[in-house]
């Protein structure tokens, strides 16, 4: 068929087009296919409304869940063409930040993969979030554009009316097909308009904030630092979810509702806070069809379910009334009734919509005004109803469940690994690609010396394979026969990326000491900051002048080296997941909701080091403490702290020779020659003084740890024993028991 198809396109045969035309000759192939394999809605339909999709590149997915993949991929390569190279021609869209966005792709997946009736919405992002680059050891910001001729947006005819205060835009919409895995096809609907303006960015990503009709879905998450980024921020949502709500009811209205009826019509499910106010414009919406408030209000509280992310206080947003004034006027007289409805019920003022400094707090809207509250795993959700939620659960304990992560194996196992894919199906059978419980069928295998030394055999071809790609794109090398230590994720303290660049100094000056490691040290570092959050932006200056330091120092570069990976993101992924042996998942115990991460490393069989936190803890009882390197103080002490305000970070610095040397050395003559003093002197400062996420509580016993996972290393058959058990408990992780699970309990499609 691809071979009419470019005949067709281009009068060429295979052998005779170029990779870009063979890429554009499989997205229309694939595109087809995957639209035949629409089928009608049914009559109750999710509608998964997110600010980020990160859904990767499309081309090998689609080609896997339309089961077609091993075919083209011979037929190319019968042609003298290979799958890799025509797959580098594609754009990665930077759609989404981190955890979240890739949450929400691996949800669409799945949802079409159990064959369920459910779309995502979100916003057609041009340039998406900024691409990275290393400047001076230095990140630098620029555009991330991933829009061409051809694509695999489609341009739909639908187009509806958004009104702010000041003026109207008109939207149009674009449809990426989300094709299941051996089932059907959903949509994600990207809403944009017309009058974007491109051009308009400068320098880097700054552009004039102001000009809402030009830049409205320019960036994902544009810098928020002054009034006039959050009031971009207010305007990004609400069309979001004004495009959302109108798109909902004119479907519904079309299977027979008659909008008293909408919850069996539709489940909303919000995405964290930011597609909050799709509560408030549903009701008006509703309220404009001619249906009183209080029953607008009671059909969208049996309509929308809330996901929360995240327990940090900086990610639960916030909006001033003053600025919801500015941009969506017509939504206050509802919040407003919204709250005067909770205050009548309740005496807390903890659970207020708005508070005293006249800010409405998104998240209460979707708690008192949805019908679940969900977390992300065991621990969090433990969190939430015990802690930080606590207020709201004892209002209304039923509404609180937890939905443990999960990812989508057809990406992170089977395109990404197809080795270690093609060897698991030799040896159990194909089952595991529809029930990742059956990896559990590895587990008969554990003593067979056969089996334990081919799954340290396809690492070893992973790793080679990073090398390879690591050094053609990014003209990094590394040596395949070295351990390979990677923490990937976006820059925040409470990862603790400053943690491991301490230990990277504490190896550093063991080696120069003359102590030397049986077996190489390659220590992998990806990760964006937000362009605002200046410590973060610390920590990879930091990381970077490690890198250079360590690198071009003959007596210490055969035993360690550093490598810190330019622009972070899905495709880096799923190269980087695969050849990892020790996966870093070292977050302060309480802060990291979930992690998703950890579960892609796990099931690719590398072991996790890591503290009892987010979906570590699940990981942990799976896999039984042997097969898991645990270390750290517990979420109940690290709160404890918190309440008690009793942790003091120079007291450990003082106190401790040992950390009082690998802190020093942040600001030495030796790091001060490559590096920039006042980043260096501030990062040292912020170590000392503040520490809001306790780098120094655990270091002792991360280094620790990390010498023992590093030691075990050396015992190939124990890590390869390891490796399978982590890989054979992988499948609680799949997101299509997510998936169930979210079905089963909160939509009943
Ligand atoms: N950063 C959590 O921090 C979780 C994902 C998906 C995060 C992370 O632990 O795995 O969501 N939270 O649930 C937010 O983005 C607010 C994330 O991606």
């Amino acid at each position: 068929m691809l071979v009419e198809i470019l005949q067709k396109k281009y009068n060429k045969t295979l052998k005779e087009c170029s990779n870009e035309e063979i890429y554009f000759g499989l997205l229309d192939m694939t595109k087809d296919m995957a639209e035949k394999k629409y089928k009608k809605d049914t009559k109750k339909k999710i509608y998964y409304i997110s600010a980020e999709f990160l859904i990767g590149k499309l081309l090998s997915n689609n080609l896997i869940n339309l089961g077609i993949y091993d075919e083209i991929k011979e037929e190319l390569e019968q042609n003298g063409k290979s799958i890799a190279e025509v797959e580098n021609i594609e754009l990665e869209p930077s759609l989404g930040n981190g955890g979240l966005g890739r949450l929400a792709a691996c949800f669409l997946d799945s949802i079409a993969s159990l064959g369920l009736n459910g779309d995502g919405i979100g916003l057609n992002y041009h340039f998406g979030l900024f691409r990275q680059v290393f400047k001076d050891c230095l990140q630098k910001e620029t555009i991330n554009p991933w829009i061409t001729d051809e694509s695999w947006l489609i341009k739909r005819d639908k187009s509806y009316t958004v009104n702010f205060k000041d003026f109207t835009v008109k939207s149009k919409l674009y449809d990426i097909a989300v094709t299941g895995y051996d089932n059907r096809t959903n949509w994600l609907h990207l809403f944009d308009i017309e009058t974007v303006d491109e051009s308009i960015v400068k320098e880097g990503i700054s552009f004039e904030k102001a000009d809402i009709e030009k830049n409205l879905t320019l960036f994902l998450y544009p810098d928020d630092s002054d009034e006039k980024g959050e009031l971009l921020r207010i305007y990004q949502q609400y069309f979001m979810v004004s495009n959302a709500a109108q798109m909902i009811l004119e479907e519904c209205i079309l299977k027979g509702s008659n909008l008293h009826d909408l919850y069996e019509f539709a489940v909303i499910q919000i995405n964290d806070t930011h597609p909050t106010m799709v509560i408030p414009e549903l009701i008006r919406l509703l309220m404009e069809r001619g249906i009183e408030m209080d029953e607008a209000i009671d059909i969208v509280s049996k309509t929308c379910a809330y996901t929360n992310h995240t327990i940090l206080s900086e990610a639960l947003e916030k909006w001033p009334i003053k600025y919801l004034n500015k941009v969506v006027p017509h939504l206050l007289p509802i919040i407003e009734v919204l709250d005067k409805k909770v205050r009548e019920k309740f005496e807390d003022p903890t659970v207020t919509i708005i508070d005293e400094q006249e800010r409405v707090h998104m998240a209460h809207i979707d708690i008192h005004y949805g019908f679940s509250v969900n977390g992300v795993a065991a621990l969090h959700t433990e969190i939430l109803k015990q802690n930080e939620l606590n207020n709201f659960y004892k209002i209304y304990p039923e509404k609180f469940n937890n939905k443990t992560n999960g990812i989508t194996f057809r990406r992170w196992l089977m395109h990404c690994n197809y080795p270690l894919t093609a060897y698991l199906t030799d040896l159990i059978g194909d089952g595991f690609k529809k029930d990742a419980n059956q990896l559990e069928k590895l587990l008969d295998y554990k003593e067979d010396t056969n089996v334990l030394n081919t799954l340290l055999d396809i690492k070893y071809d992973n790793k080679k394979a990073l090398k390879e790609y690591l050094f053609k794109t990014q003209g990094i090398e590394i040596d395949e026969n070295s351990i390979f230590d990677i923490q990937i994720k976006r820059l925040h303290e409470y990862k603790r990326q400053q943690m491991n660049a301490l230990y990277i100094i504490h190896k550093y000056l063991e080696i120069k000491n003359g102590k030397k490691p049986a077996t190489p040290i390659t220590l992998i570092f990806g990760a964006k900051a937000a362009p605002a959050y200046i410590i973060a932006k610390d920590i990879i200056h930091l990381i970077l002048c490690l890198q250079e330091l360590i690198n071009s120092d003959k007596e210490v570069n055969p035993y360690l080296k550093v490598v810190m990976v330019e622009n972070y993101n899905v495709t880096l992924a799923e190269k980087l997941i695969p050849a990892c042996d020790i996966s870093e998942q070292i977050s302060l115990a309480s802060k990291e909701a979930s992690g998703t991460g950890n579960m892609k490393f796990m099931l690719n069989g590398a072991i996790t080091l890591g503290t009892m936190d987010g979906a570590n803890v699940e990981i942990a009882e799976l896999v039984g403490k042997d097969n898991i390197y645990i270390f750290g103080e517990s979420s109940e002490e690290v709160i404890s702290h918190y309440e008690n305000r009793d942790y003091v970070s120079k007291d450990y610095y003082n106190k401790d020779e040992e950390i009082r040397q690998m802190v020093d050395f942040i600001v030495s003559d030796t790091l001060m020659n490559i590096g920039k003093k006042e980043n260096l002197e501030r990062l040292f400062n912020e170590l000392i003084n503040k520490d809001w996420f306790m780098t120094l509580l655990d270091i002792k016993e991360y280094i620790q740890k990390k010498e023992e996972i590093i030691a075990d290393y050396e015992d190939r058959e124990k890590w390869s024993k390891m490796m399978l058990e982590n890989i054979s408990k992988a499948g609680f992780f799949s997101s299509d028991r997510t998936i169930l699970e979210y079905n089963q309990d909160i939509w009943n499609v």
